[in-house]
């Protein structure tokens, strides 16, 4: 069977998300990397693979996707077993959890992480200096999340439940980043929340694409 495809680099945490989907499941799969330097993502061959011009793109054949978490459902579904079935296909109720908190972390959790990583590491890449106001807001959104989540994984092992699933594992690349920035500190009041994240990084699919994502911003 040709493997699928995934374009994009590993180091973006979209990219990240939909690996470690695959390395879940166990599918085989090729990575073909879209320069950013020479803007290869806003070409016409990319932008027919995903029309937002961004990663990553995802190709199985005649089936061409863009969006990281519709990816992963994707993949997830189509690489199910009675074992792995991160999406709890099956159970409406449980699947219907695993949305809710798969919506949380890409309308709440993902937003104020992301700013935080764009204030503290992009701009002053591209020669800015951090608006510590908005780092400062950013965090103490997280904050409130956090509060929520561990309310919740006191009384569960999972976010959707006793269960692993994509709404866990959707949270692994933003997380990894901002555990290296000064604000990682903010986690220390979370000890549920830090447990659930030791048992995530544990996980042999998430070492794997942190692997991946270390060798490549070594280059
Ligand atoms: N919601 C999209 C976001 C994709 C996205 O923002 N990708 C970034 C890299 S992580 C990108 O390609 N940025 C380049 C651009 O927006 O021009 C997803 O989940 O796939």
């Amino acid at each position: 069977m040709t493997p699928v495809k995934v374009f994009g680099s590993v180091a973006f945490t979209n990219v990240a998300r939909v690996l470690v989907c695959l390395e879940e499941v166990g599918a085989d799969y090729e990575i073909v990397d879209i320069d950013f330097h020479v803007k290869e993502h806003k070409s016409p061959e990319h932008l027919a693979r995903n029309p937002f011009g961004q990663v990553p793109a995802f190709q199985d054949g005649d089936l061409m996707l863009f969006q990281s978490r519709a990816i992963s459902r994707y993949v997830l579904s189509k690489y199910r077993t009675d074992e792995v079935n991160l999406l709890r296909e099956g159970s409406p109720e449980e699947s219907a959890l695993v949305d809710v908190w798969l919506d949380v972390e890409a309308l709440q959790y993902d937003p104020a992480m992301s700013s935080v990583f764009f204030q503290h590491r992009v701009v002053p890449a591209l020669g800015g200096m951090p608006d510590e106001g908005i780092i400062g807001e950013s965090v103490e959104k997280l904050r409130k999340v956090l509060d929520v989540y561990e309310a919740r994984l006191t009384k569960h092992r999972y976010l959707a439940g006793d269960f692993l699933s994509l709404a866990d594992l959707s949270h692994f690349p933003e997380t990894y980043y901002f555990m290296e920035m000064p604000y990682a500190a903010v986690f220390d009041s979370y000890p549920r929340v830090r447990e659930w994240l030791e048992d995530l990084f544990a996980r042999p699919a998430i070492k794997k694409v942190v692997s991946l994502m270390a060798k490549d911003f070594s280059g």
